[in-house]
């Protein structure tokens, strides 16, 4: 982490990277280190090939994203992001200027494909690294840097319910609480109480479709580009919906598999509950994460999808 802190020291023009598909610690932590560049007279992009849900055009600085206010980068950062592919058409960015790249990143499953890579699967999210890398900068954290932060922990854990909250992710939380000034409920709220009425549309869709299998350990729901066509929504409002299946006491194991409007492919979420592995699912089709949340993309029809997911299932389920 020191090598990372030296190299963004000597750089004055930076470029912030995160993956598509994004998620709220992507986008936290970028926006937060933006910030905190800037508080230190540096300056910073950040570039980001996705759209942004409802809920996330509500943080602080959202509307910066993609916005190049910058020439020409002398260092490039990647954040939240397992592999260069994750990083859509940005990962050419990478390809050009791997000399002066680096990533910080807190899944197992990175590649490290930066010249300077701190990975560390202790931290909940990338937002909590970013708390001891700021540290580590002696950059004083602003109320709206804690805001978005807190957001990135809270959404990465699950509202600190998973098993990557850990006691010094509440201290963290702590202490980015304090700093914030205001109550939780206005970090949560605008991210966990504020469902488009597409988003609606589609939870019902779930309660109403989804399989369950192997003793209704399995929960299992493909949603196909005619679904989302005839609810009027899109990939972007599919966040959340696995806790439909893992609310329920027999699933041990949730998969949902989201068509691509374009690609004949499906984007796969598997979420699942103690030592049952569901990164072990995603790495199986070239995919990763965590162990109770994992991911990846698979080029197939929806029948041959979801017949090699519910096998791979299968196989961590003991
Ligand atoms: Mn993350």
């Amino acid at each position: 982490m020191e090598k990372i802190a030296n190299f963004i020291k000597k750089s004055q023009n930076i470029a912030i990277l995160a993956h598509y598909k994004t998620d709220c610690d992507a986008v936290c932590s970028s926006l937060s280190l933006k910030l905190a560049l800037e508080s230190i007279g540096k300056k910073a992009d950040v570039l980001i090939d996705s759209n942004l849900s409802f809920q996330m055009q509500t943080l602080p600085y959202w509307d910066s994203i993609n916005k190049k206010t910058i020439e020409k980068y002398d260092c490039y950062v990647c954040l939240d992001t397992a592999t260069q592919e994750r990083l859509g058409k940005n990962k050419f960015k990478i390809m050009k200027n791997r000399q002066i790249s680096v990533a910080l990143d807190h899944h197992a499953t990175n590649e490290k494909f930066c010249k300077l890579n701190y990975v560390n699967e202790e931290y909940s999210s990338t937002c909590e690294l970013l708390f001891d890398f700021f540290n580590l900068l002696n950059i004083k954290i602003s109320k709206d840097m804690a805001k978005l932060m807190l957001t990135g922990i809270y959404t990465d854990t699950g509202k600190l319910s998973y098993n990557n909250a850990k006691p010094k992710t509440m201290n963290i939380v702590s202490s980015l609480l304090k700093i914030y000034g205001e109550p939780i409920s206005n970090v949560c709220e605008p991210i966990f109480s504020n469902k488009t009425m597409g988003e609606f549309e589609l939870t019902k869709f779930v309660y109403s479709n989804l399989e369950l299998c192997e003793n209704n350990q399995i929960a299992y729901l493909a949603i196909n580009r005619e679904d989302f066509k005839k609810l009027n929504t899109t990939i972007e409002d599919t966040h959340g919906l696995t806790d439909v299946g893992m609310s329920l006491a027999c699933v041990k194991v949730m998969i949902l598999a989201s068509q691509d409007n374009v690609e004949d492919c499906y984007y796969v979420s598997i979420r699942s509950k103690g030592t049952i592995s569901a990164r072990k699912i995603g790495e199986a089709f070239g995919g990763g994460g965590h162990v109770n949340a994992s991911g990846c993309k698979i080029f197939d029809n929806a029948k041959n999808v979801k017949e090699m997911l519910i096998k791979e299932a299968k196989k961590v389920l003991v």
